[in-house]
């Protein structure tokens, strides 16, 4: 069973952190209604879901993914590299605590979980603004031991490694090469996202289903060509905060 963690989008996400976007007012109830359909949707795929406490102080608490990377023999509790966003963490790490044993990145690493793509034994890391060098290399020594092979990744013009690169099943990435260089990836197989949609190669594999952001149609239709039925979600207002799919949930099996 896949368990998801979620928070509900916070009262202040007016306040959160913007590095690529310009800020434009967000609304809070159509972000509560988006987060919501998110949520069902998850349900209906089956995922159990656990919701953590709605952070009225933490603007950007709903993008969990941030505070946590989990594989099967652990989760590791990152170490966010915007200071607003490191509150978030306790929370994360009592819900996770009932799963998997806990490791945490310290200082002075810097690490976004929206930086770690886990694909199969192989894990990714951007090289970010918000991701450093003692963040990357705490991550390898903390996975390495357990079989991952752990790679650094440049990425360029978005926020984190997986506004550039997801996973949409076992061996085939989603990719925006502006962002991040196809090259990295051998060995997978590759559909890239339609150039006029450069923000839509963040998609979610929740087991073997896939979703996508309803904004980005053209993608979809590349991915329904390539043998993919993605489900469509309308995330508009949370990417508003620069949140994308993968961002707003946690997923571990359980
Ligand atoms: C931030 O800048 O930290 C938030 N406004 C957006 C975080 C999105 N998270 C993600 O892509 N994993």
């Amino acid at each position: 069973m896949i368990l998801a963690i979620t928070r509900p989008v916070s009262p202040s996400i007016d306040r959160c952190e913007l590095s690529h976007l310009e800020r434009v007012p967000i609304d809070r109830a159509r972000a509560d209604v988006q987060h919501a359909a998110y949520v069902a949707c998850l349900e209906d795929l089956g995922c159990r879901i656990e919701r953590l406490a709605r952070e009225p102080e933490l603007p950007d608490s709903v993008f969990v993914e941030d505070c946590a990377v989990v594989v099967n023999e652990l989760a590791l509790l990152m170490r966010p590299g915007a200071e607003s966003r490191r509150a978030e963490l306790p929370s994360v790490a009592a819900a996770l605590a009932s799963y998997r044993e806990l490791a945490r990145i310290e200082a002075p690493g810097t690490i976004d979980g929206g930086d770690v793509l886990v694909a199969g034994r192989h894990v990714y890391v951007g090289a970010t603004a918000r991701t450093n060098r003692a963040g990357y290399e705490q991550l390898e020594s903390a996975l390495a031991p357990h079989g991952y092979e752990v790679q650094s990744v440049a990425v360029r013009g978005c926020l984190h490694l997986k506004s550039a690169v997801t996973a949409v099943s076992a061996d085939t990435l989603l990719i925006n090469p502006e962002f991040v260089s196809p090259d990295v990836f051998a060995g997978f197989e590759l559909v890239e996202v339609d150039p006029r949609e450069p923000a839509a190669a963040n998609a979610l594999c929740v087991g073997d289903a896939l979703v996508v952001a309803a904004a980005y149609p053209e993608t979809a239709t590349r991915l329904e060509e390539r043998g993919f039925a993605p489900r469509r979600v309308e995330a508009d207002e949370l990417a508003k905060a620069e949140g994308a799919l993968t961002c707003c949930s946690l997923l571990l099996t359980v």
